[in-house]
Formats: C-alpha cells, sequence, structure tokens
C-alpha cells in the first residue's frame, strides 16, 4: 500500500494529492454506513483519480495503446476519460482484481443507473471529502446522515445544473445515476 501511494503522489498534483487522501477517508468513514470494507473502499478511493494528471494527448495515446472504448461523448474529454483509465492501471499495474473496486473507479465521475453501494460510495466520498469548497458543500454533508442516497441525488443534481450552466454536455450516465438515485429514494 505504501508503494501504491508513493507512485501516486509522483502522477498528480500537490492540489489532487490532498484531495485523494481526503477522498481516502471520507471513504474510510463511509465504509460501514454503505455495509462496505473500509479496505475496498480505501483502495478504490486512492485509485479513482490516479489518471487526473495526464494530458490530453497522453489520454488519447494511452487509450490508443491500451485499446481502452470511449463513447463520442467521452471521447476527448479528459474528465470523463480520466477514470476508465485509472481502472486500468488499477488493473494491470497494481494487480487489483475486485471488479466493483474497479468499476467504482471507472464510474466515479458519471455514476450509473442500477450503481453499487461501493459505486455510489466513492462518488459521495469524492463530492463531500474535507478538502472540497464548493456552493452546496454543506447540504450535501448534512444530508449524509440523514439519507446518504438522498445526499448523492443532491450532489448529482448540482453537477448536472452546473453544467447546464456552464453550456458543457451531459453524459447520458450522469442522467442515469441522478434518475435512478431519485427512484430509489424513501
Ligand atoms: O476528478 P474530480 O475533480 O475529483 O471529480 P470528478 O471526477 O467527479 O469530476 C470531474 C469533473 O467532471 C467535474 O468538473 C465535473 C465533470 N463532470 C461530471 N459529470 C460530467 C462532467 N463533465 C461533463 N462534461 N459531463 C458530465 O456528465
Ligand atoms: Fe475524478
Ligand atoms: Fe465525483
Ligand atoms: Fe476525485
Amino acid at each position: 500500500m505504501e508503494d501504491i501511494m508513493i507512485e501516486l503522489k509522483k502522477n498528480v498534483s500537490e492540489k489532487r494529492y490532498i484531495h485523494i487522501l481526503g477522498v481516502i477517508d471520507s471513504a474510510d468513514e463511509l465504509a460501514e454506513k454503505f455495509s462496505v470494507s473500509k479496505e475496498r473502499a480505501r483502495l478504490a478511493a486512492i485509485f479513482h483519480d490516479y489518471a487526473k494528471g495526464m494530458s490530453k494527448k497522453n489520454m488519447l495515446e494511452f487509450s490508443k495503446a491500451n485499446k481502452l472504448d470511449f463513447d463520442d461523448i467521452e471521447y476527448g474529454n479528459k474528465e470523463l476519460m480520466h477514470g476508465k483509465i485509472a481502472r486500468h492501471i488499477a488493473q494491470n499495474n497494481y494487480n487489483v482484481n475486485d471488479n466493483d473496486v474497479l468499476n467504482a473507479i471507472e464510474f466515479h465521475t458519471t455514476g450509473r443507473k442500477k450503481m453499487s453501494e461501493l459505486e455510489k460510495l466513492i462518488c459521495l466520498a469524492d463530492y463531500i471529502e474535507k478538502n472540497r469548497d464548493y456552493p452546496g458543500v454543506d447540504k450535501i454533508r448534512n444530508l449524509v446522515d440523514i439519507d446518504y442516497n438522498l445526499a448523492l441525488y443532491t450532489a448529482f443534481n448540482g453537477t448536472i445544473i452546473h453544467l447546464i450552466d456552464e453550456n458543457k454536455i451531459v453524459h447520458t450516465r450522469t442522467v442515469e445515476a441522478r434518475n435512478y438515485l431519485l427512484s430509489i429514494l424513501n
């Protein structure tokens, strides 16, 4: 585990590394609530932004060399490519073979319909870790103890509203994740 953290630190900026440490802590804290083991939660958190420091050019070259498939919305969008690249690195360079952990890494940005408890946990940890500071973050933090699905639903709504406001493309998976969470709310 120490080796992973050293390699990770070399691959991302100082700010990103601090964010990842925050996500690891949040994942650890959320594990019990989501009935997921702390080990698996922490493992997914460690790798989720591993590829975040890559340039777009490197991402495209890496994807070609490793035959990674991206849909039209993802292709060329760094934000929508870094999860799948991180999944590939975790699996191939670090022998992570837990499919749920790998899915949590791949889908941490958009979520998806019928996402697993671990997938939800990583998305939420990413939104609320202690170094995050954006309008609405405290509202999401406060909702976690009331209903973690409502907290994540609220977080996705915020992202979608933000993307629309910025005239950015909303991935279909992001919309599906939001609709799925709405469908399972009490
Ligand atoms: O990598 P992080 O900054 O920790 O967080 P993230 O991977 O959850 O999100 C990265 C960025 O991706 C964030 O600025 C929001 C953006 N994003 C999330 N969903 C979508 C999206 N961007 C587009 N264009 N479409 C989406 O559906
Ligand atoms: Fe990310
Ligand atoms: Fe996220
Ligand atoms: Fe992140």
